[in-house]
């Protein structure tokens, strides 16, 4: 009988495209794309790439048409309160926060132009594509205003005389800067997610999806670290680990011949820094070394 296979969901097209492509390849997982371009086939896993707009990743998880998508934190949110405003239940879960795809969504009104703080959003006109997330804003602050929603050119609507203020997806801000608009309120903080349907899957999905998330963690977690060897005085050592960033166990090694020093092999889950060689060379490290983690699994 045939292996049961994954289908995750990911965008088509866009901004999320290829760090969720990246970050895949990342896991070992490799896809061959055939004519079909809506489809890629896991080789060497059994799961099933789908591409998609991000809108209609939600849904695919909520249908049971897939049973994983990475999609943003924005998009997915939405949809839960579309899906609770029409008495839906919500068929879909978050398994991950992914280090891709931050953004936020904030509330912004034309340059030159005053914001007396939410209760000031009172009889404004506000122009977005997210009316369920703003509204939910507006009501847990208890403010009743006009949500005008649009399907995109959310930034030139205050222009067209269209809305009061918007509500939109910012990163740079150079968007809004470029329409005159300036940033006052955070609606939401964005990020993407890897979700998955609430459904028990066949125990060998079950499995690979396991495996998918720790790989994930694995991934997530070395970005950022770096594997570390110094020498160091041992009458140094405390002050030195207590220089080595987000390292909780590092090994200490006697040295042949030099019965006052050792070295330390440690990995370091945080940014190492130029400051950060510098107090350690100060404390007394020499022959510091710092290498990049190709993978970790804890
Ligand atoms: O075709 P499809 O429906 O799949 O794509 P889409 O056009 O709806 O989405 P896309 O590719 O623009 O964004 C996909 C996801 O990326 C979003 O749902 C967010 O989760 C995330 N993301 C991260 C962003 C941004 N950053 C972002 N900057 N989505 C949109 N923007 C917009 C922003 O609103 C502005 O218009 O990009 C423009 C540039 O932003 P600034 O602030 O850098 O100027
Ligand atoms: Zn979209």
């Amino acid at each position: 009988m045939d292996e049961p296979r994954l289908k995750l969901a990911i965008q088509k097209s866009g901004r999320l495209t290829d760090p969720s492509l990246e970050m895949l390849a990342r896991c070992g997982l490799k896809i061959s794309r055939g004519k079909d371009q809506l489809m890629a086939y896991g080789e060497n896993m059994p799961l099933d790439v789908l591409f998609v707009r991000d809108d209609d990743i939600p849904d695919l998880v909520q249908e049971d048409v897939c049973d994983l998508g990475l999609v943003g934190l924005n998009v997915l949110e939405e949809k839960r309160l579309e899906l609770a405003a029409r008495g839906h239940p919500v068929r879909f879960e978050p398994l991950r926060t992914l280090d891709f795809g931050r953004c936020r969504l904030s509330l912004a009104v034309p340059q030159g132009q005053a914001f007396a703080g939410p209760a000031g959003l009172a009889g404004k006109r506000i122009a977005t594509t997210y009316p369920y997330l703003l509204e939910n804003y507006l009501r847990e602050r208890g403010v009743t205003a006009e949500i005008v929603t649009l399907s995109g050119a959310v930034e030139i609507a205050p222009r067209l005389g269209r809305a009061d203020l918007i509500c939109d997806l910012v990163s740079t801000g150079s968007t809004l800067q470029a329409n005159h608009l300036r940033e006052v309120e955070t609606v939401l903080e964005s990020h993407a997610v890897l979700i998955r349907t609430p459904l028990t899957l066949p125990p060998l999905k079950s499995e690979w999806v396991e495996r998918l998330v720790m790989r994930l963690d694995g991934v997530q977690q070395v970005r950022e670290s770096k594997y570390i060897m110094l020498h160091a005085p041992r009458a140094a050592l405390d002050e030195i680990r207590r220089l080595l960033p987000g390292s909780e166990f590092p090994t200490i090694i006697p040295l042949e011949g030099s019965p006052d020093k050792v070295a330390v092999h440690a990995v370091c889950r945080e940014t190492v820094f130029w400051e950060t060689l510098e107090r350690l060379k100060k404390a007394g490290a020499s022959a510091v070394l710092v290498l990049p983690v190709e993978k970790m699994l804890a």
